[in-house]
């Protein structure tokens, strides 16, 4: 059966690219298969038997294979290399950086529906492909869009428990307060204190991850409103899609930024398993705390300049050059001597070096090559480029950075600027809620699989080195 819809799926694929279609993206795309289930829970019903399955005889057969060795500076180099999680949505290559579900940015941009032909991927077919591993119909992403509509009312106290904030707090702390709140309505809670049988928990672990991805547009516009705009909110607009809605309720209209926010939240959305935010949130989520109370906490590690606010520190960092000179167009040894500033005042460069990858993020090759077709004068945008030049080979003569070249966020602000999203502190919100889209699915896998609490084991300092046979 699986192959007969494999070949359906790779006559479809044909269609989709035409003559563009290398033989590396079908084999690709039938790996990824095809369903004819519009509804996306029926489609989770079908396929959670077989993962299972799968997980079973993997621990049973082989539940004693050996994947690496620790070594001490893993222990006190905050577990860089360690194969150490299960993580169903993507994987990033060192030099290739992220596949999705084994599809690379351009694959997803050629193959995945958007909002019109050639268009930037849908945030949905992302979510479809993250949940599921196949590559959605426009069909299937149509009701999923229709889905997260259906489930995106905000009940009023969540506004009322950001409201109890001052403005001035930084919209990270907004956004991860509107979450806590919205984990009142959890379906998981309840469950659980109904009793719930252990495989059905992630029925209600469905039901709040999406509720939470519905929701979260609604909740981070309000914040922007609050904050930069006196308040004044946008309600929801039923005929738009996901990512083109989010622009919308914060003010923006222009389809082009509609369709960099549709590329924006589908390229931030899941970056592996192990980075700061996804991790967090399957760790909190182990011991069955709920989605929310999972994907808060997972915003309170984005939040932290060394992750997702680093966007927000590109920008600052950025305009401070151009305050620096009085303008953006300075010269390639004036912008050395700023970086070597930087530096020698103990500052990393926002944007640059990366946990794992060790080559350009081709999260950012996408961005810049979106300003390259809509913006390629903008000022800010040619001083990124500039950036891009003289960053690496600094970072590499300090002979300790072990990835020189730019990452995601060296890019995104300079396109928000141009869009007209110019509050650099409300970034970090923008990564957040794409993010829901790689976290929320990997919970209910999560739960589908029966993954356990977490707990790793920890030494003292003083074992440590007695393991080492070292004196202290
Ligand atoms: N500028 C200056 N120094 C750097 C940079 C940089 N961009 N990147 C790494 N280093 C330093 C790092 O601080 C460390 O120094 P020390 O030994 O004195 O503590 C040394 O180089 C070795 O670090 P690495 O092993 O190369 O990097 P690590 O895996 O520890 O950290 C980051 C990765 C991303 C935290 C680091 O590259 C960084 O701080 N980058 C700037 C902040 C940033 O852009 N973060 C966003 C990452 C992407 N995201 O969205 O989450
Ligand atoms: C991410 O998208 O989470 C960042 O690139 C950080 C990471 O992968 O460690």
């Amino acid at each position: 059966m699986a192959f007969f819809r494999s070949v359906s799926a790779l006559s479809k694929l044909r269609s989709h690219v035409g003559q563009q279609s290398s033989l590396a993206n079908s084999v690709r795309w039938l790996q990824t298969q095809s369903s004819s289930n519009t509804d996306l829970y029926t489609e989770m019903k079908e396929l959670v038997p077989e993962y299972q399955e799968r997980v079973k005889k993997l621990k049973k057969d082989h539940g004693s294979v050996e994947l690496g060795k620790i070594t001490v500076d893993m222990v006190l180099g905050g577990m860089r290399g360690m194969t150490a999680l299960v993580w169903l949505g993507s994987a990033v290559d060192p030099d290739e950086g992220i596949r999705f579900r084994n599809m690379t940015i351009p694959d997803c941009q050629k193959i995945l529906p958007g909002a019109f032909p050639g268009g930037e991927p849908l945030p949905e077919s992302v979510l479809w492909l993250l949940l599921t591993g196949k590559v959605p119909s426009k069909e299937q992403v149509d009701s999923l869009a229709q889905e997260l509509r259906s489930r995106a009312k905000i009940p009023e106290y969540a506004y009322k428990a950001i409201d109890a904030l001052p403005v001035k707090a930084h919209p990270m702390t907004q956004f991860s307060t509107g979450v806590m709140a919205l984990q009142v309505e959890s379906e998981f809670q309840k469950a659980y204190e109904g009793g719930i049988h252990k495989s059905k928990y992630w029925e209600p672990t469905y039901e709040d991850s999406m509720n939470l991805i519905a929701r979260l547009p609604a909740i981070a516009a309000y914040i922007y409103r609050r904050i930069y705009k006196d308040g004044k909110i946008i309600p929801m607009d039923d005929s738009l899609d996901y990512g083109a809605n989010y622009a919308h309720m914060l003010g923006f209209d222009d389809p082009e930024m509609l369709e960099f926010m549709r590329l924006y939240v589908s390229i931030h959305s899941d970056h592996e398993g192990g980075n700061v935010s996804s991790h967090t949130a399957h760790l909190v989520a182990s011991p069955l705390s709920d989605p929310y109370l999972a994907f808060a906490a997972a915003l309170n590690g984005l939040a932290g300049p060394l992750h997702g606010l680093a966007n927000q520190e590109v920008l600052r960092w950025i305009r401070n050059i151009v305050k620096e000179f009085g303008t953006p167009d300075i010269s390639k040894e004036q912008l050395s001597d700023y970086i070597h500033k930087t530096l020698s005042s103990g500052q990393v460069v926002p944007g640059y070096g990366h946990g794992v990858l060790r080559n350009t993020d081709p999260r950012y090759t996408c961005q810049r090559e979106f300003a390259l077709k809509h913006l390629p004068n903008d000022p800010l945008f040619q001083l990124v480029s500039k950036i891009k030049e003289v960053v690496p080979p600094i970072l590499t003569k300090l002979g300790k950075v072990k990835n020189p070249w730019p990452n995601v966020d060296a890019h995104s602000g300079v396109l928000l600027n141009y869009y007209g999203l110019t509050e650099e502190n409300y970034y970090t919100v923008l990564f957040g809620v794409a993010r829901s889209l790689g976290v929320g699915p990997q919970l209910i896998w999560d739960r589908a699989l029966g993954m356990p609490l977490e707990r790793p084991k920890s030494v003292t300092l003083e074992k440590l080195e007695k393991l080492c046979g070292a004196s202290s």
